[in-house]
């Protein structure tokens, strides 16, 4: 059992090395956990009852179907915004009220009261066909005197189109609505294609003021390959300055075959993503039918799309060659078959719900509700789902600690979750 175990850590250190054609530094790996530690809130059977959609197993101990808590979440649902037409994202401005993106090109400022304001004068044409339209938003580090939103939306290009990342300064005009002032467009991912799928995308500030910011690879056999492909922009996580350019630490910088803006690459269609306490980035993808993964996206490192992946294609045939590992690809630190349709991701933070704490909540629109994952040391140790009866689209923490999911759809709403008969234990929250 230890001579097995020893050998698939030497296989997984040698595989993540070759990656980036060189000796993997220890630090590389430090963190990723080859045993599962056991969870004092965890129980015995996972979330998940479905069967799976293959016959693959799991690399390494608790990679999916880790156990529910032992104690299941009570949770009271309300709706505080509705009437929203599709919306893709939410932020929480500084003093309580929303900005909310939807998909067919409109920002929204919302009460707090709940009501959407009109749209904002200033939005870029999107091309909203299929996945694609208005899709993330964050604000600047320095909102609250820059003023300077950062969205990013499917941009019709003179080929088709792909995904832009924008920003521009938001004036109001006191009734709730106004206007976007002084548009940027910071990044384009190339190249462009002609298609509807698979635009990511989520941007995610990190403590030192840079940019996270995904995609997708567009999804047809064709342009999905250039995931693997360093000289294409499809299939990747970048990491930016805020002016578009590329960090002079970034892996691939000063390389004349890698774009310098790249971050991390393999990837699928990355539509959730967040810090964790550390403010280290964490994503999770769409996979295939059944491939869905949980990844903490390191600088340089190939997470193996399409080469490698848990899931099958939606027809029933293998993904490539049909392996789960390949040399030089990283493994997911966590995967789902049946998926969960992964979009929108918060590391809890607040102190409403202290089982949470510093839990990743990501939102699910296939599994049409919050799936609250319990990490220690790296490894997945609790899943447990919150069913909202809901596609979700965008998961946030509000500054009252209750959480904000919102879902997908025509009829768009903001559900607020709060703990069922109040705060557990109020006295012990700080
Ligand atoms: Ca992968």
């Amino acid at each position: 059992m230890t001579r097995t175990l020893s050998l698939t850590v030497a296989a997984t250190l040698a595989l993540a090395g070759s990656a980036i054609g060189q000796e993997a530094p220890a630090s590389r790996i430090q963190g990723d956990a080859f045993s599962a530690p056991a969870a004092k809130t965890a129980g015995t059977a996972p979330a998940e009852t479905e069967a799976p959609n293959t016959g693959y197993k799991p690399l390494l101990p608790n990679q999916t179907r880790a156990p529910k808590p032992a104690e299941a979440s009570q949770v009271e649902v309300a709706t505080a915004v509705k009437g929203l037409a599709s919306p893709w994202a939410m932020e929480f401005l500084p003093d309580g009220r929303m900005i909310v993106t939807e998909k067919a090109g409109k920002i929204r400022l919302v009460a707090k009261d709940g009501t959407p304001g009109p749209a904002l004068a200033g939005v870029p044409k999107v091309d909203a066909r299929g996945q694609g339209g208005l899709l993330d938003i964050a604000l600047s580090p320095g909102f609250a005197s820059d003023r300077t939103v950062f969205f990013s939306y499917a941009e019709p290009r003179e080929k088709g189109n792909g995904t832009t990342l924008a920003k521009a300064k938001l004036v109001e005009d006191g009734k709730g609505g106004g206007k976007l002032d002084d548009l940027k467009i910071v990044f384009r991912q190339n190249p462009a294609y002609e298609g509807d799928k698979h635009f990511g995308s989520r941007i995610v500030f990190a403590g030192d003021g840079k940019l996270y910011f995904t995609v997708g690879e567009r999804s047809d056999k064709g342009p999905r390959v250039q995931a693997q492909d360093l000289g294409s922009g499809l299939g990747k996580v970048f990491r930016l300055d805020t002016d578009g350019g590329a960090p002079k630490d970034n892996p691939f910088a000063g390389s004349d075959k890698a774009k310098a803006e790249i971050w991390s690459y393999g990837h699928r269609n990355v539509q959730s993503a967040a810090l964790d306490a550390q403010g280290r980035l964490w994503t999770v993808e769409h996979g295939p039918r059944g491939g869905d993964e949980l990844n903490r996206p390191r600088p340089g490192l190939n997470y193996g799309w399409p080469v490698a992946s848990y899931g099958i294609e939606y027809t029933g045939e293998k993904v490539g060659e049909g392996v789960t590992q390949a040399a030089g690809t990283v493994q997911p630190v966590y995967y789902w078959d049946p998926v969960i349709g992964p979009s929108g991701m918060a590391l809890y933070t607040g102190n409403l719900f202290p089982a949470w704490k510093n839990d990743f909540l990501v939102g699910g629109l296939v599994s049409q509700g919050l799936v609250v994952l319990k990490l220690d040391g790296d490894k997945v140790v609790t899943e447990e789902r919150i069913p909202l009866d809901a596609r979700i689209r965008d998961v946030r923490v509000g500054p009252d600690g209750a959480v904000y999911a919102v879902t997908d759809g025509t009829d768009g709403r903001i559900l607020k979750l709060t703990p069922k008969g109040g705060a557990k234990e109020p006295g012990k929250e700080g």
